[in-house]
């Protein structure tokens, strides 16, 4: 990608850089990568693809491959070209996690993501969105091999990346199985399922993934070094997908930009684990009766009974428990990383609203 953005661009934030890196990209794969003119129509259908599903979220996980490198090696010995790869690696994240998304959308019958219709309900798209989701994923390893090749830690990288997106694929199938539509079944949620789910569908790819990238670029392979990282950073995603839980029911669509459907899904979300643990028999038959189905009056109930059992409540005060907990691993686990690596994450998820 070439110095001359390096010069000129000393001056700028990670953030400037990381945006300013987007048009290079799209333009490496869809320009120079296949150059066969057959392919013009494919490649053009990829640009949009690309612009469409990888622009508009918050930028967490792509960005924190640069902020955690910064903590891990003196900011001041990183090359210009280090920097630029660290950015890289970082948009590998943000396509791996469009791949997902335009998928699961699909899967969970969603209709809004990023405050605008999902893919595969744009008109002309549909199903062939599940083809785009692979594109966005075989991107990742275009770029990989494009810039990280010659780097000592490659293989370590697309064994990371590969290994991640299985474990978050049977994440999925978890949550997928647990909420089969029209066979409503309170007995299957419960707490092991729920953290069993969101450890394997979110918190290796949003929270292990970036932080390990970061410390196989600085050298750092040590499989107690990753174990240590891995104890404290599941334990943020758990909580990260107990806030997405929360905010799918309790978020403002118009900041969240995607409107929940987990209700309506039959879900194991927290909030009808937590419920379940403390409704009476009676609320326990509403749940029972509303609960997985579509129509609005259902949802409505369900959310009734939520506010009855002041579920809004009860997740600010386990967001402070969790904040509390985590604070302890930190100083527990991170012995020899530089704590900054989690307190930086903790700091930009704890009291999100979206
Ligand atoms: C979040 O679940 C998990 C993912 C987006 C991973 C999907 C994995 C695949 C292999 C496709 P969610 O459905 O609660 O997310 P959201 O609320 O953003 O739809
Ligand atoms: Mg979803
Ligand atoms: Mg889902
Ligand atoms: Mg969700």
């Amino acid at each position: 990608m070439g110095d001359s953005n390096c010069r000129n661009t000393v001056q700028l934030s990670d953030p400037q850089l990381f945006e300013r890196q987007f048009e290079k990209i799209m333009s490496e794969l869809t320009e120079q990568d296949m150059t066969d003119p057959v392919l013009a129509d494919a490649l053009s259908r990829l640009r949009e693809i690309l612009l469409y599903n990888t622009t508009g979220g918050k930028r967490n996980r792509g960005l924190s491959v640069i902020g955690s490198l910064r903590e891990l090696v003196q900011p001041a010995t990183l090359s210009c070209e280090e920097v630029e790869r660290a950015l890289l690696v970082g948009w590998c994240i943000e396509l791996l996690q469009s791949f997902f998304l335009v998928a699961d959308d699909i899967m969970d019958a969603s209709l809004t993501r990023r405050g605008q219709p999902c893919w595969y309900k744009k008109e002309g798209i549909g199903l062939d969105a599940i083809n785009d989701a692979f594109l966005l994923e075989g991107s990742i390893y275009r770029l990989l091999r494009r810039h990280c090749r010659g780097q000592p830690y490659y293989v370590h990288l697309l064994e990371l990346f590969t290994e991640t997106s299985f474990q978050t694929e049977l994440g999925q199938a978890l949550d997928l199985m647990t909420a089969p539509p029209n066979k409503i079944d309170l007995d299957r949620f419960t707490v092991e399922r729920y953290k069993a789910i969101v450890k394997y569908k979110t918190a290796f790819y949003s929270f292990y993934l970036p932080v390990a990238a970061a410390m196989y670029m600085a050298g750092i392979n040590s499989e107690l070094e990753h174990n240590n990282a891995k104890h404290i950073l599941l334990e943020m995603g758990e909580f990260f997908q107990i806030q997405d839980d929360y905010l799918d029911c309790y978020g403002d669509p118009a900041v969240t930009g995607k409107i929940g459907t987990d209700i309506q899904d039959n879900k194991c979300s927290w909030l009808v684990v937590t419920a379940l643990r403390i409704l009476t028999p009676e609320q326990r038959s509403e749940l029972q009766a509303c609960y997985g189905r579509s129509d609005a009056e259902s949802v409505e109930r369900v959310k009734a009974l939520y506010d009855t059992l002041e579920l809004p409540i009860r997740y600010h005060r386990y967001e402070e428990e969790s904040y509390r907990r985590l604070q302890g691993l930190i100083q527990r686990h991170a012995q020899n990383l530089p704590r900054a690596v989690f307190l930086n994450f903790a700091k930009k998820i704890y009291k999100r609203n979206k």
